[in-house]
């Protein structure tokens, strides 16, 4: 056994190993001292975390770091001015930085464009002056839905810079979902593109965005980013071509930075919830900045010279705080592809990593565990020795996939960083340092300044090694500030069942074993991860739903060896209508057209009744139970 793999324990791993930080990885991390600095962000949590925003630019300091007087709406860094693109850009166009490359951009099709900070803020300047011509005021929200392409980055932060507050639709969503998230928001302006490519094909956006727009009466702009060149319909006075509108004189290099609060919104993020209509939530200029820059900074050592690439697509979290706003904080070049892992064969990615000498890799299990599955000759054609830290995120990675990642493509020198947070926390939660020992498949301990706890549904600490509850005990400054529009549902949903003890309610069940390592088992409500994707089954469910031959719907995820996850549908359909292969295939149609084709479900089942308790709830547990051939459990509740 190599030195630094010793025997570990697990509950329900007892191969686990324990991996031990190799001389060079101790040699070369910032931070050695992980205990003192835990227990000191502990101790003084607030001197924890005014001491690390100290390290960012503001306009005008802070009068307090925490205002908790009208729980759970935490307010940090209070009275204090900055803006997170004074941050993000303008304090390294000041420097040698602004020759600095930003971002490296490659897509599929072997095209590729890069941007120096210079030249990143020339193009957010542009474009934050054409959302200006078009009348977008400070707070107001602009809905982006684009592929992955650099104008992505630019429009988020055109809108930062301006103070409006973006709201990015994943582009892989749908008419149905983009409508709904378009409504909620009240938008005035969409931006998107005419297309997008994938596996050496194009997909569609405006015409998806012109489906949506039927339904969505606020919207009076649409700017539209020419991509593919694929023909789409244009309406005069509302549509314009952003090439069109960067070359008139209103699309100035020069814009000012908008002096914001600390507390005002930077952006909603759509997230699914257990039911009903998916949450907007929100997060703000100051405590986000600061807290998606420190946790960067420490998990993955980020320093001046790496190559880092975040594979996350910024419709989701992880892109926003660790592929648009963490690294471009920290100043760093980052890498951002385009496309899918495979195509045109499956070293595409190896390949992307030679190129570039990309030194941080951050993916999730699903992509790994799909590249996994091609063997190691591919990986083993590219010379990959310029990674030295691996990063990992979406859903619990298994103890196979992990040791496949660590060694094969981390040549087992790159401790692999697991990250466990949530689009609420803004940024890591339960994650490694890099000088953690690690175990396969565990998220090991909280991040400075958090407190993090498996309970019981009353708030009990349970024995080590059994499942409970996953809890944050204290506030920090990442987390989401509400939900847009219904702040009593942000109560509700995360702080209503330990309002006594003022805790955080996660939704993900969990582990601690002896070490006080931390293994996330899985979501505890109406949430899906596929392929790390999150989706609500109540979104889903109102897809079919809105077929005509559908009356009643239930939705659950049943584990899936690739995706994690995979979407199973309990269909009952309206008197005289028939099931059979064809209708299956119609509504596995039906919702892709609809949320998108992440929410195609993989198995449609025709039921004559749906198991219901007497109050009329549909009872998935039931349905899960009986999917995974496992005892149904207590159905006492349950309606004839
Ligand atoms: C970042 C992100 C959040 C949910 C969360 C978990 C699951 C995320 C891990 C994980 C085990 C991980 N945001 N999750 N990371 N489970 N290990 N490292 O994914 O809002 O889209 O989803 O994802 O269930 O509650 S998210």
């Amino acid at each position: 056994m190599d030195e630094h793999k010793k025997k570990g324990s697990s509950p329900g791993d007892s191969q686990c190993l324990v991996y031990k930080p190799t001389a060079s990885v101790i040699e070369g991390a910032t931070l050695k001292e992980y205990e003192v600095l835990y227990q000191r962000s502990i101790s003084d949590r607030l001197g924890f975390w005014a001491e690390e925003a100290q390290k960012l630019e503001w306009f005008k300091g802070w009068d307090r770091v925490l205002d908790d007087s009208n729980k759970p709406f935490f307010k940090w860094f209070v009275g204090g001015k900055t803006n997170i693109v004074l941050n993000a850009i303008d304090r390294h166009v000041l420097t040698w930085r602004r020759n600095k490359l930003a971002l490296i951009w490659e897509a599929e099709t072997g095209e590729s464009r890069t941007y120096s900070y210079h030249a990143l803020n020339r193009e957010v300047c542009k474009f934050a002056n054409i959302l200006k011509s078009m009348g977008v005021k400070k707070g107001e929200v602009v809905t982006l839905y684009l592929p992955q392409i650099p104008e992505l980055t630019i429009a988020m932060l055109a809108c930062a810079k301006i103070g409006a507050v973006h709201s990015v639709v994943f582009g892989g969503f749908s008419v149905e979902a983009l409508a709904t998230r378009i409504r909620d928001a009240s938008s005035r302006v969409v931006v998107t593109a005419d297309g997008g490519f994938r596996r050496g094909k194009t997909f569609e956006l405006k015409s998806i965005v012109n489906e949506a727009l039927k339904d969505s009466p606020t919207v009076e702009v649409c700017i539209t980013v020419k991509r593919t060149g694929q023909p789409v319909s244009m309406e005069a006075d509302r549509d314009f071509w952003l090439h069109e509108l960067m070359a008139l004189p209103i699309a100035s290099m020069k814009c000012e930075t908008e002096v914001m609060d600390a507390e005002d919104p930077l952006f909603i993020l759509y997230t699914s919830g257990t039911t009903g209509k998916p949450k907007g939530l929100l997060h703000t200029h100051g405590g986000y900045s600061v807290y998606t820059a420190t946790t960067l900074k420490y998990v993955f050592d980020l320093k001046e010279e790496d190559r880092y690439w975040c594979t996350a697509d910024p419709g989701w979290i992880t892109g926003h705080s660790y592929l648009v706003y963490g690294p471009l904080i920290n100043g760093a070049t980052q890498v951002m592809y385009e496309g899918a892992p495979n195509h045109p064969y499956p070293n595409r990615w190896w390949q992307i990593i030679e190129k570039y000498g990309v030194t941080i890799l951050y993916t999730s299990p699903t992509a790994i565990r799909g590249l996994m599955r091609f063997g190691e000759q591919w990986p083993k054609r590219h010379d990959l020795s310029s990674l030295r830290l691996l990063g990992s995120v979406g859903e619990p990675i298994n103890p196979e996939a992990w040791r496949w990642y660590h060694r094969v493509i981390g040549g087992e020198r790159c401790p692999i960083m697991d990250t466990w947070w949530q689009t609420e926390t803004g940024g890591f939660v339960i994650t490694p340092l890099p000088i953690s020992p690690l175990k396969p498949g565990s998220a090991t301990r909280p991040f400075f300044g958090h407190e993090v706890a498996v309970v019981d549904d009353q708030g009990a600490q349970v024995p080590v090694g059994s499942e409970g509850n996953l809890v944050l005990k204290a506030p920090w400054p990442g987390m989401a500030r509400t939900i847009w529009g219904d702040p009593e549902r942000y109560k509700e949903t995360y702080w209503k069942t330990y309002e006594k003890q003022g805790w955080y309610k996660a939704g993900d069940s969990a582990r601690m074993d002896e070490d006080g390592y931390f293994w996330i088992i899985g979501r505890t409500d109406d949430v899906i991860k596929v392929s790390g994707h999150r989706l609500g089954t109540a979104e889903i469910e109102s897809a079919l739903v809105s077929h005509a031959d559908v009356a009643e719907a239930a939705v659950i995820g049943v584990p899936h060896e690739l995706k994690g996850h995979a979407i199973h549908c309990f269909v009952l359909l309206k008197h005289g209508r028939t099931g059979g292969k064809e209708l299956e295939e119609q509504l596995k149609e039906h919702v892709s057209h609809q949320m998108g084709s992440l929410a195609r479900p993989e198995k449609i089942e025709f039921m004559s009744v749906l198991p219901k308790t007497r109050s009329g709830k549909i009872m998935r547990r039931v349905l899960r139970a009986r999917a995974l051939g496992q005892d149904v459990g207590d159905t006492s509740t349950l309606e004839e």
